[in-house]
């Protein structure tokens, strides 16, 4: 697989040749707003490698899996979740047309806010 796919949406955005609202970005990871929010907070977390899919995942690829979860939460609370131990969010990922996956390099998704989420319920 390769590091960029030319007709990937998310590696145009990793690419700055599409615009998006970016929340974070480091040498492995970008973060940004989804472009039809699901929820009142609806962020997409990224690796910069172009992964197809959850089941694409391949060891060398674990490090930058655990550094998308564990970054959600700082996210989503700098970006509006409301606050623990009341508050918090949640952490998606479709894997697959029969599960819902629609962009195909992997992302996850963070979700918060006042429910219902849609299609996220
Ligand atoms: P999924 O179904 O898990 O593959 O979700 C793909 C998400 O990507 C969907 O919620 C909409 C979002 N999305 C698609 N194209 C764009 C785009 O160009 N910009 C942004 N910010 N989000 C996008």
């Amino acid at each position: 697989m390769s590091e960029h796919s030319e007709n990937c949406i998310f590696c145009k955005i990793i690419a700055g040749q599409i615009p998006a609202k970016k929340v974070h970005e480091d040498d492995e990871i970008i973060a940004f707003h989804d472009i039809n929010p699901a929820a009142p907070l609806h962020l997409l977390i990224v690796p910069k490698t172009h992964i197809e899919t959850l089941a694409d995942v391949r060891p060398a690829d674990e490090a930058v899996l655990g550094k998308m979860m564990a970054i959600a939460p700082r996210l989503a609370f700098e970006n509006g979740a409301p606050p623990m131990p009341e508050g918090g969010l949640r952490v998606i990922m479709n894997v697959g047309p029969s599960g819902g996956q629609e962009v195909y390099h992997i992302h996850l998704h963070v979700l918060a806010g006042d429910k219902p989420w849609r299609g996220f319920a």
